[in-house]
């Protein structure tokens, strides 16, 4: 098994259809243990239910990326838990609603710093407060990115922004753990209908689109990207660090 007795702490789950949730199911089958945590209380319920259904025990705790304390919080309960860790899955990203529509140049000053705080900074708030966690042993850090870092993707607007600002997080932290053999690497994954795409406008049309076009010829399914996180949080990756790794079934190739 690729994560036999291995440690580690997801951010990002919210139901079963989120990309962390895929994640850490296949993680827990390759051996892993796991703490999860949620954004709020109200998602604590449906999240300490899927954590339930895990082997082992999966502590859980509620953690509001957007405060300091509370991630502190979640790296002690994780200490008294587990005293280390071998890896984290950050699956984390946020913008207000308005920003997700019409025109970027629209963005206003609070949702330009509300979107990099809570979707690219929290990556780098999560690798600092973990870090005496990984002490003495090798580790590995992955983050969820979309093409809308590379390239326009109409109403992505400041979340690619964002998103660009998370993939350049990424090798800047590969660079600082590096020396510590902790590697840090991003998954570029395709369009999936997960919480944080219900309700943005033609989100079945860029399915259909990536669908028909995609050199794959089919969308990305959660477990593909759950599989490709396994192989980085694994030794298998050891040589990959700073990377941004496309599961999108192909379709970041195309030009038209
Ligand atoms: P999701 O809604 O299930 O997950 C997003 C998570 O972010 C939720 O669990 C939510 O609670 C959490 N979150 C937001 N603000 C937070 C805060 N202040 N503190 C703590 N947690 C907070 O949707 P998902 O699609 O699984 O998204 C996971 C990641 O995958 C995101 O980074 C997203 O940008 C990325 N991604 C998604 C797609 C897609 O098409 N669904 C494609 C590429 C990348
Ligand atoms: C999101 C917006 C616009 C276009 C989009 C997306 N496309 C895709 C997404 C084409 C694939 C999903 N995605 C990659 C995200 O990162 C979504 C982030 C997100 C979603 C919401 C919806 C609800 C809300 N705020 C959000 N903040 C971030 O209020």
């Amino acid at each position: 098994m690729l994560l036999q007795d291995k440690r580690g702490i997801v951010f990002g789950i919210a139901n079963r259809r989120s990309i962390a949730w895929a994640i850490a199911k296949a993680a827990a089958a390759e051996g892993a243990r796991m703490v999860f945590t949620y954004q709020t209380e109200r998602l604590g319920e449906s999240v300490r239910e899927l954590a339930a259904t895990l082997p082992g025990e999966t502590p859980c705790v509620e953690c509001d990326l957007a405060n300091d304390h509370a991630i502190d919080n979640a790296i002690q309960f994780t200490r008294e838990r587990f005293g280390h860790l071998d890896f984290l899955v950050h699956a984390v990203a946020f913008a207000r609603k308005e920003e997700l529509e019409g025109d970027y140049m629209q963005t206003t000053r609070e949702g330009f710093r509300l979107a990099h705080d809570i979707s690219a900074y929290t990556f780098t708030a999560v690798a600092k407060a973990a870090r005496p966690l990984f002490e003495g042993r090798s580790g590995s850090l992955i983050t969820l990115t979309y093409m809308g870092a590379e390239r326009v993707i109409p109403n992505y607007n400041v979340m690619g922004v964002a998103k660009a600002a998370l993939e350049a997080s990424v090798r800047y932290l590969a660079n600082d753990l590096g020396p510590v053999n902790i590697r840090v690497n991003a998954i570029s994954a395709g369009p999936i209908k997960t919480l944080a795409a219900a309700g943005i406008s033609e989100f079945s049309k860029i399915l259909d689109h990536h669908k028909s076009k995609a050199p794959m010829r089919k969308n990305t399914d959660v477990d593909e990207v759950a599989d490709t996180a396994v192989f980085l949080l694994s030794e298998k990756s050891r040589g990959i660090t700073g990377e941004v790794i496309h599961v999108d079934n192909g379709f970041h190739v195309l030009g038209v």
